[in-house]
C-alpha cells in the first residue's frame, strides 16, 4: 500500500494518494511509514525536477498531492506524537512581491518533513528577526527576485544575526542571487532550486528526513 502511495505522490495523482492514505491508516500502516513513503515520493520529485525532467506544474501537482494526504494523515501523526523534526522560517524580502519560487521551497521543505513557517512576501528584515526569536527554528530560507530587493537579504541576515548570532542556518535564493553572494552577505548556503533547496537545508542541518 505505502509503495502505491509513494508512486501516486510521484505521479502528482492527487486522487490515488488520499485513497492510499486513507486505505493505509484503515489497515493499521505505522503513521510513521506513511509519512515516509510521502517523503520518498517527494525525494523523486525533486530529483526529476532538477534534471529538467518534470518542470513547475508537475512539483505543484505532486506537492498538492502530499499535502492532502499529509493532511488526512495529521491526526494520528499528532496522536502518535511524530512530529516534524527540524523547523524552517520562510519568506520573499521587504519590498520583493515575489512568492511563487519562494512557495515551492516552502513545500519542498514541507515534503521532506520539516515543519514550515511561511511569513510570506515583501517581510522586512525585523519581522524575520523577530519571528527567529519567537519560532526558534533551525533554518531561514530568504527569497529574492528583483535585484533591487536582493541588499534586503543582507540587511535581514544582519537583524537575524544582531538577534540570534550564527545559531541558525541561513539560507538563499530567487534568480538573481548567486554563490558569491550568499558568500559576500555571510549566509549559510544558497540553492538554485526548490529541490537543492532540500538537499542544501538537509547538508547544513544534518536533518535525516530522506
Ligand atoms: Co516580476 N519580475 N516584477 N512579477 N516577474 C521578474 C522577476 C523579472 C525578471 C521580469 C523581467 O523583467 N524579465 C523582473 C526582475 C528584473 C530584475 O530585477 N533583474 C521583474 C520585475 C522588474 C517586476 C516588477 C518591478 C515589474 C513592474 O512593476 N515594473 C514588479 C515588482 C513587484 C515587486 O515585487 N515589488 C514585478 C511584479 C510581478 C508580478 C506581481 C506581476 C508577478 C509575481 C506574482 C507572484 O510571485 N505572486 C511577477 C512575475 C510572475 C515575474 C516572472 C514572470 C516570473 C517569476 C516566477 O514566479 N518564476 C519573472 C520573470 C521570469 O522569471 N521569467 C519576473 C517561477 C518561479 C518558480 O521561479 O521565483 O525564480 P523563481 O524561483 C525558483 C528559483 O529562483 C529558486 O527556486 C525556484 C524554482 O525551483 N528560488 C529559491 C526562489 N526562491 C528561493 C529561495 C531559496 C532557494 C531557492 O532558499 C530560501
Amino acid at each position: 500500500m505505502v509503495q502505491s502511495l509513494e508512486e501516486a505522490v510521484k505521479q502528482g495523482i492527487r486522487i490515488a494518494a488520499v485513497k492510499c492514505t486513507q486505505e493505509a491508516m484503515s489497515i493499521d500502516t505505522p503513521p510513521q511509514e506513511i509519512l515516509d513513503a510521502l517523503v520518498r515520493g517527494m525525494d523523486d520529485v525533486g530529483r526529476r525536477f532538477k534534471i529538467n525532467e518534470i518542470f513547475v506544474p508537475e512539483m505543484l501537482i505532486a506537492a498538492r498531492a502530499m499535502k492532502e494526504s499529509i493532511a488526512i494523515l495529521e491526526p494520528v501523526l499528532v496522536e502518535a506524537g511524530i512530529k516534524p523534526e527540524f523547523t524552517a522560517l520562510i519568506g520573499t524580502v521587504q519590498g520583493d512581491l515575489h512568492d511563487i519560487g519562494k512557495n515551492l521551497v516552502g513545500m519542498m521543505w514541507k515534503g521532506a518533513n520539516f515543519q514550515v513557517i511561511d511569513l510570506g512576501s515583501n517581510v522586512p528584515p525585523a519581522k524575520f528577526a523577530e519571528a527567529v526569536l519567537a519560532h526558534k527554528p533551525d533554518v531561514v530560507g530568504l527569497s529574492a527576485l528583483l535585484t533591487t530587493t536582493m541588499p534586503l537579504m543582507k540587511d535581514t541576515v544582519e537583524a537575524i544575526r544582531e538577534k540570534v548570532g550564527d545559531t541558525v542556518k541561513i539560507v538563499i535564493g530567487g534568480a538573481p542571487v548567486t554563490q558569491d553572494y550568499a558568500d559576500e552577505i555571510g549566509a549559510d548556503g544558497y540553492a538554485t532550486d526548490a529541490a537543492s533547496a532540500v538537499d542544501l537545508v538537509r547538508d547544513l542541518i544534518g536533518a535525516q528526513t530522506g
